[in-house]
């Protein structure tokens, strides 16, 4: 039997500037749904103009005490967060499920991986180094590591807090002061965090969070020329206004993790009770709305119809409903009704202008929430708007079955996408060609999407450029300098 989660009543709804929680200046608020029920959860302050500001100050303020603190210091304050966030563990898990909609077993995954990550950033504040380069011998060369100063962090609703943190831990174990937006439709879990950023006693102002619109905070982030970094995750169309905003303004760095189309192939060999696996949670997963979803699915002919009953099987164990009213629930809404309609109009699309073949699903799931049944259209071919957009909902296109590994590597490419692959074979012979041949940032072979702590993400092609995680994540939230050293002759 599964865990009992309290289902949340309390909700910080405030901005967290300079250590305080605050109104808007110009006090508006914005609305929080939940996506199971369409009913208001509470109100947030709403994060304006002013509000970046007053954050950029606070931050600017902070940079100096921050940056200089012994590393070991900022080491032991990311460990004491990540211990906070343990000990309200449960209440993270119902609070993001809540807000998301997304189950509380999916939630569970999330807020682990935060505590386990926050840990791993943790123990990098002490091990940013520099290089030394042989010289001349009256010559040192080097080079030098240093934090940005404020950095800007703009974050999305499908992961609330792990895409938040996957920001905020780096940024701030290299020395950084932050200004983050979280997504306006799920701020709740990242401000119940600033009550532990506060329990934490990080010093005012390190930590600054301002939930607001896009069009309005997250573009006074984009364009504030006392913000000389932004870390962006969400759609390729804001990603190229961040870009546009950076060249208007202080040609901020900018590192962008955007959509993604990926392909999942299955070869003949394939373990196909694997292959079935892979596929339905590489796109099923979060509902659907994961960067790194699978949602190509290439199938050779050989074992085209077999794949296609095993989905089947998966169809019969869907739970679908609210977490807090259905037990065991493995399918949650969509996060809301902007999100529910742009998946329900390229369903429609797919139904009534490409006369798709839609093998299961295809519909809104009961008559209150953001819910959609699992979808699979089948025999799709690779020019269909489906193959070709990101749908972000839980829909797979299972497009026509191939019949060479030089056609399916192509297919498999014909995308502006390049996030991630996915290849299910027992052939090493067949991975590594896959792996060589197919542009994408992320790998999973004979297994779903995962996120290791050390494993670097981001994309090839419009899916972005920079990475989240690992050290090179880290490096992004620093800066280089070369010093060429002459030393005084002689010595002494
Ligand atoms: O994303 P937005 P949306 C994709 C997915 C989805 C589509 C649209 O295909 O269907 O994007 O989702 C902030 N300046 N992904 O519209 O708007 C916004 O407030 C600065 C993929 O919800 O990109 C939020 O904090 N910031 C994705 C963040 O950008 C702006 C995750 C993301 O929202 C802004 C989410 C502006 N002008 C959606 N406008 C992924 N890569 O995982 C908005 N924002």
């Amino acid at each position: 039997m599964s865990k009992v989660y309290q289902k949340p009543t309390k909700f910080q709804t405030k901005l967290f500037i300079n250590g305080k929680f605050v109104d808007g200046v110009l006090k508006k608020t914005i609305p929080v749904i939940n996506p199971a029920t369409e009913e208001q959860i509470c109100k947030i302050a709403e994060a304006t103009e002013q509000d970046v500001e007053l954050a950029i100050d606070a931050a600017e303020a902070a940079f100096p005490i921050w940056s200089k603190l012994p590393q070991r210091d900022r080491t032991e304050y990311l460990l004491k967060l990540a211990s906070l966030l343990e000990a309200n563990k449960e209440e993270f898990i119902a609070l993001e499920s809540l807000d998301n909609g997304k189950p509380l077993e999916g939630a569970a995954f999330d807020i682990n991986d935060v505590i386990g990550h926050l840990r791993y950033y943790a123990g990098w504040a002490d091990k940013i180094t520099g290089k030394s380069f042989s010289a001349l011998d009256q010559q040192i060369f080097y080079t030098r590591r240093e934090p940005y100063g404020v950095v800007g962090l703009i974050s999305p609703w499908n992961f609330p807090l792990m895409m938040a943190e996957w920001k905020y831990a780096p940024a701030l174990a290299a020395g950084n002061c932050i200004v983050l937006k979280p997504s306006e439709v799920t701020p709740l879990t990242v401000l119940r965090l600033c009550e532990l950023v506060h329990e934490a006693g990080f010093p005012p102002g390190v930590f600054n969070v301002v939930p607001g619109y896009g069009h309005i905070a997250g573009a006074a982030i984009t364009h504030s020329k006392r913000i000389s970094k932004i870390s962006f995750t969400g759609s390729s169309f804001v990603g190229r206004k961040i870009l546009e905003a950076s060249s208007q303004t202080n040609l901020k760095k900018v590192v962008l993790e955007l959509g993604g189309k990926s392909p999942v192939v299955i070869f003949p060999d394939a373990d196909l009770d694997k292959a079935a696996e892979v596929a339905w949670y590489g796109c099923m997963f979060n509902m659907g709305q994961s960067c790194d979803a699978g949602t190509r699915l290439l199938v050779h002919e050989d074992v085209y119809e077999k794949l296609l009953q095993k989905l089947k099987e998966y169809e019969q164990n869907v739970v679908i409903g609210d977490s807090f009213e259905v037990q065991n629930s493995n399918h949650g809404p969509l996060v809301n009704k902007l999100q529910f309609d742009r998946v329900m109009n390229y369903i429609n699309h797919a139904k009534e202008v490409e006369k798709l073949e839609c093998f299961m699903g295809g519909e809104r799931w009961g008559n209150k929430g953001y819910f959609i049944k699992p979808t699979i259209f089948i025999n799709v071919d690779d020019n269909s708007k489906l193959a070709r957009e990101e749908i972000f909902g839980p829909v797979l296109v299972v497009l026509k079955p191939w019949k060479t590994f030089d056609e399916v590597i192509k297919r498999a490419n014909d995308t502006n996408y390049g996030l991630a692959a996915y290849a299910v074979t027992q052939n090493a012979g067949n991975v590594e060609k896959f792996v060589r041949e197919v542009k994408a940032g992320s790998f999973y072979i004979n297994q779903g999407a995962l996120s290791a702590h050390q494993m670097p993400f981001g994309g090839y092609k419009e899916s972005g450029f920079g990475k989240d995680n690992g050290e090179e994540g880290l490096l992004e939230y620093t800066q280089l300098k070369s010093v060429y050293y002459s030393l005084p002759n002689p010595m002494v």
